[in-house]
């Protein structure tokens, strides 16, 4: 059968993936389609594409009856109905470990960079202020205490590198990882009391929903005097924006480093007004090589499953 393959992209995702199912299959764009062009094509569709934070509810793939895989260019898949594709034969694939590198870099550059105030710094440099004397003090990094919620691949990237600064590392999990040197706490909570720097890295969706919140900022306030600094590169829905701004403005954080948001690309204006948070655009896995990895691996699944082989990283509930 030469046809190409109908296949539906769920939004106007990297144009390093895009490119390679538009070259082979016959790619339809969901918000290019209205309701009647999807219902048209639907019943042909047997592959979606999404990037890792695209949504691909129940409701979707009900309306995709030949569907086969969901191919998802990101680690995270907290936005695809797993149980729901799972029930149909639906295969969910995603693209892990090619992006750990990435993603524990910039959490390293967020601490250092909230630590060390370097946009600040930048800012006092352009702005001409030197001139008029030099800035407040900042705080170490080297040798403090580090604790990651979420120890899997990439918080285990991140402690790798943490060793590196002399820091300690504890972390929280659903279960120790015995293996591990690293200590073990049962709750963010108690991590969070025990870290100068807390830094999340831990799968979004329900399960994970506000598990940073106010009781567990309070207690990275009480760690350290100033309060501790939290960082987060994993999902914005893991940590409770309005208990965040609410800590930071009320002093009981020292600062945060953010490379996502609960409604992003829209980031509160409280929190863009603070000066001892640090922001960033989701950027974790943005680097050349790395998104043209994730994009071959997405490619490569979606491929496979559709040639009747096994992929090459089903989501675990698909193994
Ligand atoms: C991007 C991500 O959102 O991998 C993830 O889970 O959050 C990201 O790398 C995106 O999926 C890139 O296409």
């Amino acid at each position: 059968d030469s046809n190409p393959i109908p296949v539906l992209a769920v939004a106007r995702l990297s144009p390093l993936y895009m490119s390679q199912l538009a070259a082979a299959c016959e790619l339809h764009v969901l918000p290019d389609l209205d309701a009647a062009a999807l219902a048209a094509v639907a019943p042909r569709i047997r592959a979606v594409a999404a990037s890792g934070d695209s949504k691909v509810p129940a409701s979707l793939i009900d309306q995709l009856p030949a569907l086969q895989v969901i191919s998802v260019m990101g680690v995270g898949y907290d936005g695809v109905d797993v149980a729901a594709a799972k029930a149909r034969g639906v295969v969910v694939t995603h693209t892990p470990d090619v992006l750990n590198d990435d993603v524990a870099d910039l959490a390293l550059g967020l601490m250092l960079s909230t630590a060390r105030q370097l946009p600040a710094a930048d800012r006092f440099v352009r702005g001409g202020q030197w001139l008029q004397g030099n800035m407040p003090l900042a705080r170490k990094m080297s040798g403090a205490r580090l604790g990651i919620v979420g120890m899997g691949r990439i918080g285990q990237a991140i402690a790798q590198r943490a060793l590196a600064f002399n820091m300690t590392v504890a972390y929280t999990a659903r279960s120790a990882k015995p293996e591990l040197p690293h200590r073990y706490l049962p709750s963010a909570a108690a991590l969070a009391e025990v870290s100068d720097f807390l830094v999340v890295i831990t799968p979004g969706g329900a399960g994970t929903r506000h598990l940073i919140n106010a009781e567990v900022l309070d207690a990275l306030g009480r760690s350290s005097p100033g309060g501790g600094i939290l960082v987060n590169v994993a999902r914005g829905s893991v940590v409770d924006d309005a208990a965040l701004i609410d800590a930071l403005e009320r002093g009981v954080i020292a600062g945060a480093g953010l490379d996502v948001f609960e409604d992003e690309p829209r980031v509160p204006e409280r929190l863009r007004a603070l000066p001892q948070v640090v922001l960033t655009p989701h950027v974790g896995s943005a680097t050349q090589g790395t998104r043209q990895a994730m994009a071959d691996l997405a490619f490569a699944n979606l491929q496979l499953r559709l040639a009747g082989q096994p992929a090459r990283t089903p989501v675990p509930e698909c193994r």
